[in-house]
């Protein structure tokens, strides 16, 4: 094992709290454990959550002003041990080191970004969206689809009319407005480096947002959910990694203005409890977590990765098939998936990829991280025709309404968005 793996678990082991092994969402059945990549560890950063307020000394170092999840950097593990966790263990829930996760699309990308030979809009016939909005009236309208993930590119030309915006803050005056913490937090706001730019290097996020909340464009390309809103938060700095800590500051941001559906297009070989936690809360409080299966082509019984095995009533684990109507070689699945999408050769939005190209670029792309965001937009038009349902109702409505077919997840099924609108409808 290695050290600051097995630093993490004495560190947790201080703790008499929740100190189950990290397992599968099977309460109580610890399963066997995935590749560990201990490069992904951050050395001598700790996250701690607190179970009540966080105590005066550590105010500074909450994740956000609402936080009750500090983390500590720079600090030692024996620091850390004997100065808080013993001097405040009746206050603590629970105490872990950080580490990163990764965006969940494949590389090298096989169809990747070919301006030449772009593939055709497939996804959103497949998943009979357009049945679904003649059925339901709706499109999306007044839900907002926080994209947790790279960034994006928000003046690209099919995207820029569906960006969230904050009411109650001022672009670029250098001025924190609305006393949230957040200077400039417009358009999004980027967690990995505390600025308002959540544009570069965004590829990956654009594309997932195009998905989404695209507007009609080449191809056959359409969003999802193109009267949805899309909330641009950047956890992912430009190395591909973005830290649990981040992830989680930036999910707590989007509950509080509003998002009603979290895609999360990411995960990794690790488990962090105080994610599960953040996660199990936003679901309770009526945010659909939808969460990309990842793209080792396992079966997440046997090898987990995280926090796709969590479990909770408002939360879909998503694998990816293609246009062949398989799930896709690299797809995840097993029970601990949900459902399938599609997820190989997806057409979306790209940002310019030189400084001499054009805005309003398309690629292709594909992997579990393209399927998840054909959920994601999904359950926004589900909300905007039902905006009262909890995020259990939708997750049971889109498993309710798979097509089954052999694709190797728990439903057996992959998303159709007819079926669902038709159940919600009662017909
Ligand atoms: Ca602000
Ligand atoms: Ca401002």
């Amino acid at each position: 094992m290695d050290a600051t793996l097995r630093n993490s678990l004495l560190l947790s082991s201080l703790l008499s709290l929740s100190l189950a092994a990290c397992s599968t969402g099977n309460r109580g059945s610890v399963s066997s454990v995935g590749p560990m990549c201990a490069e992904q560890v951050l050395p001598n950063r700790f996250l701690v959550q607190w179970a009540g307020a966080v105590p005066k000394e550590f105010e500074s170092l909450k994740l956000s002003p609402d936080s009750r999840v500090t983390r500590f950097s720079q600090v030692e593990k024996q620091i850390l041990e004997n100065d808080v966790l013993k001097k405040y263990s009746d206050q603590i829930r629970k105490a872990e080191h950080e580490f990163n996760v990764a965006p969940e699309d494949v590389f090298p990308h096989a169809d990747g970004c070919d301006t030449v030979r772009l593939p055709t809009a497939w996804g959103p016939g497949d998943v009979k969206i357009q049945d679904a909005w003649s059925l339901l009236g709706k499109k999306g309208e007044a839900v907002t689809v926080a994209v947790v993930d790279s960034g994006a590119d928000t003046n690209h030309p099919l995207l820029s009319s569906q960006i969230w915006t904050n009411p109650d803050e001022i672009p670029n005056n250098a001025v924190d407005d609305d006393r949230n913490g957040y200077v400039d937090d417009y358009k999004g706001f980027n967690f990995s480096n505390m600025t308002p730019d959540v544009s570069s290097s965004s590829t990956h996020g654009t594309h997932v947002s195009g998905i989404v909340a695209g507007q009609s464009g080449p191809l056959g390309f359409t969003g999802i959910a193109p009267k949805s809103k899309i909330m641009v938060l950047k956890f992912i700095d430009s190395d591909g990694k973005g830290s649990v800590g981040d992830a989680i500051v930036a999910m707590e941001y989007a509950q509080k203005y509003g998002a009603r559906v979290i895609n999360a297009s990411w995960g990794g070989d690790l488990c962090s409890q105080i994610l599960e936690d953040s996660i199990a809360s936003l679901t309770s409080l009526g945010v659909v977590f939808v969460n990309a299966s990842g793209n080792s082509g396992h079966d997440l019984a046997k090898m987990p990765e995280w926090p796709a095995v969590y479990r909770f009533g408002g939360k879909l684990t998503v694998g990816a098939h293609g246009i062949g109507q398989t799930l896709s070689s690299f797809s995840n699945y097993g029970q601990y998936v949900d459902v399938s999408a599609p997820g190989d050769a997806i057409l979306s939005t790209v940002p310019p990829q030189s400084p001499t190209q054009p805005q309003g670029q398309m690629c292709g792309l594909r992997g579990t991280s393209m399927s998840t965001p054909f959920v994601s937009g999904l359950a926004a038009v589900l909300l905007s025709a039902r905006p009262l349902m909890s995020a259990v109702d939708v997750v049971n409505l889109i498993n309710a309404g798979v097509s089954t077919g052999g694709f190797g997840v728990r439903t057996q099924g992959k998303i159709n968005a007819l079926q669902s609108a038709q159940i919600l409808l009662g017909n």
